[in-house]
């Protein structure tokens, strides 16, 4: 498998899930600012939306969406307990979060504070408004809880520790959420997580 990504961006989420099941893949890292491939090549030639992740798998076939990756590469390894069986309504809660944090949390939230496009109003809002209330509800869940979705690490852990490493870059405090601050110490914590923070951090 060949894993187009970006240092520290979404992507980080499928690095994790890699290194978490212990499965390996070829790293291909993209500028995204110019889609190029680092070293040489054209991204949009390899996935014309321009994003990361992409994942070539081993047939050739091109995967997009994080999501989606992210439950690939757990069904790779369904001993590593990164996502129930398909069919499961344990499988569906997983799938529920892992829409949440991309459609709540990473998009409606980190990629309107980070976009150089968005108005300032728009940003503000995000900052001041969405990110206390989708920072509350994941507060809730998680006070009693060791896991997101499930009773073991699962993908939804892997995107949702992703984008809590954006927070001090967009200017949120996790303070008031004590619960969530916890959970990302204990995340980042994890091993294979330290791991490819380190090796993304290094990239930079
Ligand atoms: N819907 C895509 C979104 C991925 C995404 O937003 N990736 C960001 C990095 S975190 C990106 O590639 N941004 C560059 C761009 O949108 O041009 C997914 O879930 O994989």
């Amino acid at each position: 498998m060949d894993l187009y990504f970006c240092p520290m961006t979404c992507s980080l989420a499928t690095r994790i899930a890699l290194y978490e099941s212990g499965q390996d893949a070829r790293f291909h890292q993209v500028a995204l600012s110019d889609k190029t491939i680092v070293g040489g090549g054209d991204y949009l030639a390899v996935n014309p939306k321009g994003q990361v992740p992409a994942l070539r798998l081993d047939d050739g076939h091109l995967l997009t969406e994080g999501p989606a990756i992210l439950q690939y590469v757990a069904d790779r390894a369904p001993d590593s307990k990164l996502a129930p069986s398909a069919g499961s309504l344990a499988r569906y809660e997983v799938q529920a979060w892992l829409n949440y944090v991309a459609a709540e949390v990473h998009k409606q939230v980190f990629y309107v504070i980070f976009s150089p496009e968005s108005p300032e109003a728009a940003r503000d809002h995000a900052r001041t408004v969405l990110a206390p209330r989708r920072f509350g509800h994941l507060q809730s869940r998680l006070a009693d809880r060791e896991f997101l979705a499930t009773d073991d690490f699962s993908v939804a852990d892997a995107y949702l520790t992703t984008t809590l490493n954006w927070t001090r870059n967009a200017g949120i405090d996790l303070k008031p959420w004590p619960a969530v601050t916890a959970y990302h110490k204990r995340m980042t914590a994890r091993p294979a997580v330290a791991r490819a923070i380190a090796e993304e951090m290094a990239l930079r």
